[in-house]
């Protein structure tokens, strides 16, 4: 991605997941915004966008944060939202044995005493392989990544999701759960 297109991005994960009102833009409950209106709403707060900035900004996207619609004419992001008038639905799915979860020391202490908590977002967010938990931890200070024993949290009930670009979700992880002896 260009310097361009990560500022698009950040912006899209912006009004797509968390404050979609800051350019007067209305999500329906599964995220998908209208690109027209998106278009226009971008605009009259100042900020160049296009379709062709928009399609290219999805395709070449890093890590898959956007999906349009099939008949091209809505964007969502794919997780991470925060914004209550979103409630996506996703598929449960069983986890595999374990799960990362990246973080910054600075939050261990209270890790260590609620589990993992998703904030203000809707879903704790895990992934498949450590390099990508580093690199979500480093965003907040010194790395570390905890390794969660996800398929035992799913034989106790605990449900799992999986978003379209492979991050995995679940409510919350308790204590139990948590490798904090890396
Ligand atoms: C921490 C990015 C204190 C948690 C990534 C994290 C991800 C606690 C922070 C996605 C805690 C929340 C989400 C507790 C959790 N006490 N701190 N009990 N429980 N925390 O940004 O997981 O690049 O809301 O460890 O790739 O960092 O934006 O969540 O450090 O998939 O597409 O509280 O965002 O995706 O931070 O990141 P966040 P996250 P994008």
């Amino acid at each position: 991605m260009n310097k361009q297109h990560t500022e698009t991005s950040k912006f899209l994960s912006y009004v797509l997941r968390h404050e979609p009102h800051a350019i007067g833009l209305t999500l329906d409950r599964e995220g998908w915004a209208d690109i027209a209106s998106l278009i226009a709403g971008t605009k009259q707060s100042g900020r160049e966008l296009d379709e062709i900035l928009i399609r290219a900004v999805v395709a070449g996207n890093d890590k898959a944060r956007f999906a349009i619609s099939e008949d091209g004419l809505r964007i969502r992001a794919v997780q991470g939202h925060s914004t209550e008038s979103v409630a996506l639905t996703y598929t449960e799915k069983m986890p595999p044995k374990f799960l990362y979860h990246g973080t910054a020391t600075r939050f261990l202490n209270s890790i260590r005493e609620q589990g993992l908590l998703p904030g203000t977002r809707h879903y704790v967010h895990l992934s498949e392989d450590e390099q990508t938990a580093t690199a979500v931890g480093q965003r907040y200070g010194k790395p570390i990544v905890l390794k969660i024993e996800a398929l035992r949290m799913h034989q106790q009930g605990l449900k799992f999701f999986q978003a379209e670009n492979g991050v995995w979700l679940t409510d919350k992880v308790p204590v139990i759960f948590i490798n904090l002896h890396l």
